[in-house]
């Protein structure tokens, strides 16, 4: 019998309703809920495909015991797990005092978690060393929101997306990263094309495709963008002087500061036209209403605060706020970022929107919680917590649904700090991720499907998250976990007095913890679990003896500072902290690619998310390929001031000359080396403590690796894969990547200077069980060409091939086909590794995953004159969850462009 259990989507921000499909045992399948506000039905390729991710053998599922440093972790149980942990931490605060421990959470923990965690750090032990991974992605949203408006609460509603009639899309590449949301842009774009869509990023992404106008402006220099405009708006009159007169503060001193930022010195600075720049400003101050999205572009940025301000104060001057189609709507990114906030877990926060340095606020949480005092030293934020770990500061480390090792700046301190921590903690849900590595005790954490509470979405919208399935497994849900240590922690911090954490489900932490939410901006103690099931998912505030949630915050032009007023922050521009310079001639940006997520410990386990881009790539602009005499595809060794990483190039016309982008998907797993973050930089804006992840100064060399390998392997390929990536540590070059649909691989590719030795590849071939049964061999030491394919009732089980691989995609399309034809058997027998007529046959890339179409397909209906909804009846491409139309429209842009030229 299968089941349907309505919960939401565990990627972005979006928070996307989803229903599951299940048997009370697995999940089967999952599809959009029509009835859920955020996406009413849609889902993207991510979601869609979350049925298909979370592989068993990826997951933890029993709780992993280091006993001494050095030694192998070993399985134990819960009760011995919890009893140590308690111990160390118990005794590390008795030694050390409260502040020698540290947790290190995440913002795609559910509120309930988040709360039973941050009363744990400063009602129990008294520190406020709790930051989570939302200081490396809103922090400086928060402080914006904060500083301009009052409090951090973006204002807006997704359906101010479809009614605006003037998007400003700054730093935020939503085609990939918000794709619903995108989704609900592009129609409401084709119903009204006289919506004006400008978008502003270094890169000419795949949101371009909806912009009227793109502003490629030079990294970092968003400042001196929003200044420049504004500079134009009260040139031209467009400002809303009795809005400005009646609702905010500080607009003299902002209006003598912009009076500098000419059009002139702004086109300079942030290498625009001056046309494009008055363009911009005559769609802003023409609008009858304006909205603003943005996301990770202006937030990871040594100036984030200050960009969020300046682009808040583009509103305020205009008066586009507080009414329908207007407002500065931040689009946050983890599905809880906003819980985080809400519940204070960043160091400087309290919960209900409370300041950790606040006394009035200290006292408030202090007397809710019956606890003497909130703690008084400030706490670590993420960069400095990791600082602090490595000078030894901190004796006991708490990490939950992250993985700092793949995710935080400067990777070779965050390794070497989690080396010599004396006690690591890593409540995970996929045993896999870099951070496990260096757990003492590993705590299995129930995931998406299995666990309850709540999250709250971009717009303020919180849903009740549901379990479809119980956990794998010994594993538990967060919030259980966090009391189980809490309780016991009790016993030696407050022996004797009732327990703080008697909860006994995610419901009734809930209700306790919205009553810090009580007369705060946030206010959302009308809500409780059953409600939200009555009434679907609500919008805060929704205050006690509310009937439904608010759409629209500041709708009246009051705002809640202490006078009402919303203030104008007027800063200087500032130019990022690298700059290019001879020695790193390229400034590296990264981001998001459509179908992985973050670090790719749950999308990682799915092949068919692989199709759309299988491996880490650094992108460059053609012309920098070829002044640097490189190829497409060659290895390159990129260095940045921090540290270094092999990996191919790629040619990308997104990209300007000058510069060079970089996933931030791929950690130490899936390519050797210690991950993209091994090069960005640790430096962070001075208010939100937020690292510049946008900006680093690199330079990159070619590698000369003559020897090859080539894998590819069915079956068991999380073990297979576990086996093999510690045995290509030695080399200079290896990645790793899952391939097909129905039957899916592993593949692995590695270069080196020099051969690997005949043991080495004899326990290879063991692992992949090339070694005996029906095994074709070749092999040509003095040449070093090696091959071998396994092939079971007439198809590939297994390849490897040695020396050079010039026949892997060729072998790949082979395994794909399914038939093992007497092409194969010949090449097999020739001396070199070229496939059969020679030609080198390329790998494709499959844009649309849903109706599984490629790049090449799509491309050859282009040529023969398809437009998209051509393609869409031909081929089927774009027709289920839409991810890949912006791509789809943009191959058809290049087509045309190249006609007319
Ligand atoms: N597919 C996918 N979706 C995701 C995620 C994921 O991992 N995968 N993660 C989620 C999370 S946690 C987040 S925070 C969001 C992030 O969502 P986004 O912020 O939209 O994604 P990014 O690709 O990190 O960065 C956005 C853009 O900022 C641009 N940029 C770089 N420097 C500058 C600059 O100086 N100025 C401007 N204006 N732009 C700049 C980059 O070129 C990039 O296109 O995505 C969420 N959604
Ligand atoms: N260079 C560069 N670096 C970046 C960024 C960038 O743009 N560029 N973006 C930054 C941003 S915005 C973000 S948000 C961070 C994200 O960085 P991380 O937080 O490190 O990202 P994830 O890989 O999503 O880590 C979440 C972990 O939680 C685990 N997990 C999943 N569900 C559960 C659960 O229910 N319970 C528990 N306990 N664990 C669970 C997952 O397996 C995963 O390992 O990366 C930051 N790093
Ligand atoms: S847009 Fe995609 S990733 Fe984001 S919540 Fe919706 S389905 Fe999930
Ligand atoms: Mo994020």
């Amino acid at each position: 019998m299968t089941k349907t259990t309505a919960s939401t989507c565990c990627y972005c921000g979006v928070g996307c309703g989803v229903l599951i499909e299940h048997d009370n045992e697995r999940i089967l399948g999952v599809s959009g809920d029509p009835q859920h506000p955020a996406n009413l039905g849609r889902l993207c390729s991510k979601g869609s495909t979350l049925h298909q991710t979370g592989d068993l053998a990826a997951r933890a599922l029993f709780p992993e015991l280091r006993l001494g440093k050095g030694l192998a972790r070993s399985r134990t149980d819960w009760e011995t797990a919890m009893g140590h942990a308690a111990q160390v931490f118990g005794q590390a605060i008795a030694e050390h005092g409260p502040d020698s421990v540290a947790f290190y959470i995440s913002g795609q923990l559910l509120t309930e978690d988040y709360y039973a965690f941050n009363k744990l750090a400063r009602a129990l032990v008294g520190t406020n060393n709790i930051d989570s991974n939302s200081r490396l992605c809103m922090s400086s949203a928060v402080v914006g929101y904060k500083r301009s408006l009052g409090a951090d609460a973006p204002p807006c509603s997704y359906e101010d997306i479809e009614t605006s009639d003037c998007l400003l899309i700054a730093g935020s590449n939503m085609a990939f990263a918000h794709p619903v949301l995108f989704r609900r842009l592009e129609a409401a774009k084709a119903a009204n094309p006289d919506k004006r869509i400008i978008v502003v990023d270094p890169r000419r992404t795949d949101t371009c495709e909806i912009a009227d106008l793109h502003l490629a402006v030079q990294p970092g220099t968003d400042v001196a963008l929003f200044h420049g405009i504004l500079h134009i708006l009260l040139w031209e009159g467009w400002v809303d002087r009795r809005f400005i007169d009646a609702h905010t503060e500080g607009f003299d001193q902002l209006k003598s500061l912009v009076r500098d930022y000419t059009p002139a010195l702004v086109s300079e600075l942030c290498g625009i036209r001056v046309q494009d720049l008055m363009e911009a400003a005559r769609m802003i101050g023409s609008a009858p209403s304006f909205l603003s999205l943005w996301c990770m572009g202006l937030n990871q940025s040594s100036s984030g605060s200050a960009k969020n301000s300046a682009l808040i104060n583009l509103h305020l001057a205009t008066g586009q706020i507080g009414k329908p189609g207007s407002g500065p709507f931040s689009l946050t990114g983890q599905p809880n970022a906003m819980g985080g906030r809400e519940t204070g877990s960043l160091a400087n926060l309290l919960p209900g929107h409370r300041d950790a340095a606040n006394a009035e606020h200290q006292g408030e949480v202090a007397a809710y919680w019956g606890v003497e005092r909130m703690p008084l030293n400030p706490g670590l934020s993420a960069i400095e917590l990791f600082e602090a770990v490595r000078a030894g500061k901190i004796k006991a480390l708490w990490i939950a649904c992250t993985n700092p090792a793949q995710s935080l700046p400067n990777q070779a301190l965050v390794h070497e700090a989690l080396a010599g921590c004396p006690f690591v903690v890593v409540q995970e849900a996929f045993a896999t991720t870099e951070t496990c590595a260096y757990a003492d005790l590993l705590l299995p954490a129930a995931s998406w499907g299995e666990k309850e509470g709540t999250v709250t979405n971009s717009e303020r919208r919180v849903s009740h998250v549901r379990p479809a399935v119980p956990a794998p497994g010994e594993a538990r849900p967060d919030w259980a976990i966090v009391c189980d240590l809490a309780q016991r922690l009790e016993k030696q911090l407050r022996p004797g007095q009732p327990s703080l954490f008697a909860f006994a489900n995610p419901a009734e932490l809930f209700d306790e913890y919205k009553g810090l939410t009580a007369g705060r901006d946030l206010d959302y103690s009308g809500l409780s679990h059953a409600l939200i099931d009555e009434l679907g998912p609500q919008q805060w505030p929704f205050p006690s003896g509310a009937e439904r949630g608010t759409e629209r915050l500041y709708t009246d032009g009051r705002f809640p500072t202490p006078d009402g007023r919303a203030r104008f922050i007027a800063e200087q521009f500032q130019p990022p902290k690298e700059k290019r310079e001879a020695r790193f001639p390229l400034l590296l940006n990264t981001g998001r690619l459509r179908d992985q997520w973050h670090g790719m410990s749950r999308t990682g386990t799915a092949a068919q998310l692989f199709g759309h881009v299988e491996q880490a790539l650094i992108s460059l602009h053609p012309d920098e390929l070829r002044s640097r005499k490189l190829s497409e595809g060659q290895l390159v060794r990129v260095k940045s001031r921090r540290g270094s990483l092999v990996l191919p190039v790629q040619a990308d016309e997104q990209v300007r000359p000058g510069q060079a982008f970089m996933p931030m998907h791929w950690g130490n797993r899936f390519l050797k080396g210690l991950g993209i973050n091994v090069l960005t930089q640790p430096e962070f804006d001075p208010l939100s403590k937020q690292p510049e992840l946008k900006q680093a100064a690199i330079n990159l060399q070619p590698v000369e690796l003559p020897w090859e390998l080539f894998i590819l392997v069915e079956d068991q390929v999380q073990q297979r894969f576990a086996a093999l990536r510690p045995l290509c540590e030695d080399f200079e070059y290896a990645s790793f990547a899952l391939t097909g649909r129905e039957r899916s691989a592993l593949l692995v590719r590695v270069a080196h200077t020099e051969a690997a030795d005949a043991a080495w590849l004899a326990k290879v071939d063991a692992l992949l069980g090339l070694d005996d049964g029906p095994v074709l061999v070749y092999d040509d030491p003095r040449r070093a060409v090696g091959k071998r394919v396994r092939i079971e009732d007439g198809r590939i089980t297994a390849i490897r091939l040695t020396g050079e691989t010039a026949a892997r995609d060729w072998l790949r399309n082979v395994w794909t086909s399914g038939e093992a034809d007497a092409d194969l058997r010949r090449w097999f027998l020739a001396p070199l590794s070229s496939p059969p007529g020679g030609a080198a046959v390329s790998s494709d890339k499959t844009l649309c995953n849903c109706m599984n179409v490629s790049q090449s397909q799509i491309e050859a209906g282009i040529a023969r004159g398809l437009d998209l909804d051509g393609l869409k009846a031909e081929l089927g491409c774009g027709t289920q969850c839409g991810s890949c139309v912006p791509e789809v429209k943009r191959l058809i842009g290049r087509r045309a462009n190249f006609v007319e030229a």
